[in-house]
């Protein structure tokens, strides 16, 4: 049974509970619009945890475009049903009142990698992912939380964050999940015009077969892209593009970097880049 609370006293009470049961808790923050990507965090919470917590909130403070906010997909029905049929136990579904009741007074900053590459672009937005992520992981209170690496820089910052402040919470990876023609699975993806999504999955081969990150820039620009930026950073190569006013990040490893067993779930079904086959160390 999935169990919604839309009262944070209620989840709160709840999770007091479990605690002086001994039950360990799984917790994958999300902004709902959810996709086989976010499932795949939900499964992997599964395998590991007695319970999971999903959470589904449109924070509006990491949206530097007001546009973008607006436009941001919302079907809390479709994602319950989804959750359902995942088998997470508990979704916390709060409002911009609960969490912010200190009207974003109240910060985390990281001042150095948290303004390059997405932050340079994006002024503020990491300030704001890790506040709602910390307000969140105080109110889950998990032994461990899920972040894909889909969002690389958001994981290693969420990462970095956790340690900075003892966080009691393990933050865990998990591979980006993409279609089969290598776009990343993305809710914005859903707002790509036909010819867009018909040309996105060069963005992912570009990244993962120039030989360096100005060639990928150029052959990108070369099919249409807008390119933000594409950087190799510690074995990984990073890079954000726009098509038609939709803004699409991704990720690859580097040559000999890790990348893990691919999973296919069938022909017309995602493939796992680590996982959930894959090996998992949770220190990796
Ligand atoms: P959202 O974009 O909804 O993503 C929720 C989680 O799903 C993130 O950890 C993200 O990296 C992961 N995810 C998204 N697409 C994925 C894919 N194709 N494969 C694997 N994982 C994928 O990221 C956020 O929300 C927000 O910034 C949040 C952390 C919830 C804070 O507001």
């Amino acid at each position: 049974m999935t169990k919604p609370f839309t009262d944070l006293q209620a989840w709160r009470e709840e999770r007091r509970t479990q605690c002086r049961a001994g039950r360990s808790l799984g917790f994958v923050p999300t902004m709902g619009a959810l996709h086989e990507g976010h499932l795949s965090l939900v499964q992997r919470s599964r395998s590991e945890n007695d319970g999971t917590l999903v959470s589904i909130f449109v924070n509006p403070t990491q949206f530097d475009d007001r546009v973008d906010y607006e436009k941001y997909p919302r079907r809390v029905d479709d994602d319950m049903q989804m959750l359902r049929a995942a088998g997470a136990d508990y979704v916390l579904l709060p409002t911009q009142a609960d969490l912010y009741p200190d009207a974003f007074r109240y910060r985390v900053s990281e001042v150095d990698h948290s303004r390059t590459l997405e932050g340079a672009h994006r002024p503020g937005h990491f300030d704001a992912v890790l506040t709602v992520v910390l307000k969140l992981l105080q109110l889950a209170r998990a032994e461990r939380a899920y972040f894909g690496e889909k969002d690389w820089q958001q994981l290693q910052l969420v990462r970095g964050m956790a340690d900075a402040f003892f966080l009691p919470t393990l933050i865990v990876p998990v591979g980006t999940v993409r279609e089969l023609d290598g776009l990343a699975l993305s809710s914005r993806n859903r707002r790509l015009a036909a010819a867009d999504r018909a040309k996105a999955p060069a963005f992912h081969r570009a990244l993962a077969e120039a030989a360096t990150p100005d060639e990928a820039a150029h052959v990108l620009r070369g099919s249409g892209f807008v390119v933000d930026y594409v950087q190799d950073v510690d074995g990984r190569r990073l890079g954000a593009v726009r098509l038609g006013g939709v803004r699409l990040i991704d990720n690859v490893p580097l040559n000999g970097g890790p990348k893990g067993p691919h999973y296919e779930s069938g022909p017309k079904g995602p493939r796992y880049e680590s996982g959930p086959e894959g090996p998992h160390d949770e220190d990796s």
